[in-house]
Parts: structure tokens; C-alpha cells; sequence
């Protein structure tokens, strides 16, 4: 039997390669040899402050781009979280099981804190048990994600374990799938790519949109005229072409880098063209999806639905050794 898994995007904004490298490309990889839902993880993006009226614009947006990139909603479950209200009332069974000391050392939760000092809620911090929750729910046994989620990976595996020791053996120890761009930083190469950051390359990113991002791009900042030679080691620019660029396009730029035998321009040159390539599909199908939100939606109310089974079933095990359920009222 195939092994399942989870794995989710918050709605919190446009979808760019960084989501891309770490989640979506994984999963397409993933589809046929495992039973998958990708899940939009609407309650997650609630954890930020959002305007109420943009969030189902960003459901199909997600939804959308999910498709464009290669997800097949015949092969695993395309879902909206918030559609299966089980996931919320796992994540508060596993609140009860999960030390508070142990949450707020995960260094996500400080770097949410220290970008919106304003607005840190209890949602914030219990961000990791929901994401256990949805990870647990479907009795995963891998997760496709960016670097960022390891901490939260081996928080789901140690709250898992907790679970099992306290009430029997339930769930599995996930694991982390990680791919070669599993952390790319944004195009100010300071802090990781990231919606809230606006510092992304979109996947609907125009050519020229794409072009004017990438050539104002910050590269070695000691390479200040075309004749210095640079350290491509320091060059955000460089970073991307590890992860996009053949062997020999990162052998020519490297070398003409540290030789001042090619310009900046000349290097991000090869990377837009890799860019465009990768985007410009995905943009296209995006478009044509959005024209037919209905579908979306249908789509969507399609995977809620396959989705709850799977749900209910966990939960009337949960229920059943939790001791809050009574004869005929688990399921
Ligand atoms: N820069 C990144 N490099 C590699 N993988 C990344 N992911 C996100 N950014 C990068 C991966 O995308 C998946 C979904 O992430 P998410 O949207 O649920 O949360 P996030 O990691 O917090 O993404 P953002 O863009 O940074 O969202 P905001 O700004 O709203 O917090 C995960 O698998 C993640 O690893």
C-alpha cells in the first residue's frame, strides 16, 4: 500500500520559487508513488494580520498555482484546510500534550516575533501543533518541505511520540523530504524568500518583471566595477544558479566571477533566461486557470470531501484513546 502524506502552503500571499523549490516541485516528484494531499492551509495564514475580503482570492490563487506547476487533483487531494474542521480539533488534542517551554524555543516563532512585534498571538505560537496536527492527521510518513520547517518537522515527531507514550501507539514519526533549493534566500539575499517579505521572485512574475528583479539584484558586495574580480561564494545571484543553472553554466560563471572575465549582468543574464523558462508556463496556465474559478472551487470542495474520511477515521481512533469519546459518537 502506498504511504500517505501531508504537506501545505498558507495562503499569505502570491506563491513564489521559493515554495516552489522547497514544496510544490517535490510533491509533483512525489505524487505517484505516494497517496499525497496538498493541503491550503487557510487557518495558518490567519496567524498575520490579512483583509478578510482577499483571503478566497488567495485560496484559488494557491490553488491556481498548485495546478500550474504540476499537481494532478486525480492523483492526491487538493484541499483547503479550514474544509475539515478535524484538523482544528486535533491540533487541540495534541496543545494538551505539547510543554509550552518546548514551543516557544522554536526559531520560527522568534523570527515571526522579531518581524511582527505588533501582532504576536497565540495562533503564532501554536502554529507548530496545528501543523503536527495536519501532519498527523493523515498518518504521514514523510513531508515534502523547505530547510524552515525542519524545527517544525522534529517538533510534529517528539509531540507524535509524546502522544503514543501517553495514550498508545497512534501516530508515525514523520520524516522531512528536503530538495536541493530547500532554503533559497530572497533577492535582497539577506533573510529567506518569503511572501510576508515581499522579497521574492513570483511565479507570476512577468518577463520583464523577472529581468528588472533579477538585474537590481544585490551580488558580491566587494565587486564594485565590471574589472573587479568577484567571490562568487557571497553572491546571492550565485546561489540561484545552483539550484537552476546546468554544471557548466555554474563552472563559466564561477570562474569568470573570480577572474572579472564576465560582468554581473553577464551572470544574472543566464539566470533570467533559466527564470523565465521555469515561470513563464507556469504563469500562463495560472492565468488560464483563475479565468474559471468555479472549477477551483469544485476542485477544491472535491478534495474536502475525499480528505474527511481520512480525517474522521484518525479522529475516532484519537477520541477512542483519549477517553473523550462514549460508545457510538467517535466516528
Ligand atoms: N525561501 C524558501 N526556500 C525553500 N522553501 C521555502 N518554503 C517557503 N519559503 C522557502 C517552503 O514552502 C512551503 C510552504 O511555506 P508556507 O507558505 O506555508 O510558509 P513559509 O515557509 O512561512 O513561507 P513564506 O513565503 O515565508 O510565507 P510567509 O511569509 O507568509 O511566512 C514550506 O514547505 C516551506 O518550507
Amino acid at each position: 500500500m502506498r504511504k500517505n502524506f501531508f504537506s501545505g502552503i498558507q495562503p499569505s500571499g502570491r506563491l513564489h520559487i521559493g515554495n516552489y523549490l522547497g514544496a510544490i516541485k517535490q510533491w509533483t516528484a512525489l505524487q505517484d508513488s505516494y497517496e499525497p494531499v496538498f493541503g491550503i492551509v487557510d487557518y495558518h495564514a490567519m496567524t498575520a494580520r490579512y483583509d478578510p475580503s482577499e483571503m478566497q482570492g488567495r485560496v484559488l490563487d494557491a490553488a491556481a498555482s498548485y495546478l500550474a506547476a504540476g499537481l494532478d487533483p486525480e492523483r492526491g487531494i487538493m484541499m483547503v484546510q479550514s474544509h475539515v474542521p478535524e484538523h482544528v480539533e486535533l491540533a487541540w488534542i495534541l496543545n494538551c500534550v505539547t510543554p509550552m517551554g518546548r514551543l516557544s524555543r522554536i526559531p520560527t516563532f522568534k523570527e515571526k516575533v522579531r518581524q511582527n512585534p505588533d501582532n504576536v498571538n497565540m495562533g503564532l505560537f501554536g502554529y507548530p501543533v496545528l501543523m503536527a496536527a495536519d501532519i498527523l492527521l493523515y498518518r504521514s510518513e514523510i513531508v515534502p518541505v523547505g530547510e524552515d520547517q525542519v524545527p517544525h518537522l522534529e517538533f510534529t515527531r517528539e509531540i507524535a511520540r509524546r502522544f503514543n507514550n501517553t495514550f498508545g501507539e497512534t501516530f508515525p514519526e514523520p520524516a522531512e523530504v528536503l530538495s536541493s533549493g530547500a532554503r533559497i534566500l530572497g533577492l535582497d539575499g539577506v533573510d529567506k524568500m518569503s511572501k510576508s517579505l515581499d522579497n521574492c521572485l513570483y511565479l507570476d512574475d512577468t518577463d520583464e518583471v523577472i529581468t528588472k528583479k533579477l538585474s537590481t539584484a544585490p551580488t558580491d558586495p566587494a565587486r564594485k566595477r565590471r574589472d573587479d574580480p568577484g567571490n562568487p561564494d557571497v553572491c546571492n545571484i550565485y546561489s540561484y544558479h545552483k539550484v537552476f543553472s546546468t554544471p557548466e553554466e555554474l563552472e563559466h560563471c564561477a570562474e569568470g566571477c573570480r577572474t572579472a572575465g564576465i560582468g554581473c549582468l553577464d551572470c544574472k543574464n543566464i539566470l533570467i533566461e533559466h527564470m523565465k523558462e521555469l515561470i513563464g508556463p507556469i504563469r500562463e496556465k495560472r492565468t488560464d486557470l483563475l479565468a474559471r474559478p468555479e472549477e477551483l472551487r469544485r476542485i477544491l470542495r472535491d478534495g474536502g470531501e475525499r480528505a474527511r474520511p481520512i480525517a474522521r477515521a484518525t479522529m475516532a481512533e484519537v477520541k477512542e484513546r483519549t477517553g473523550v469519546a462514549f460508545e457510538g459518537t467517535a466516528g
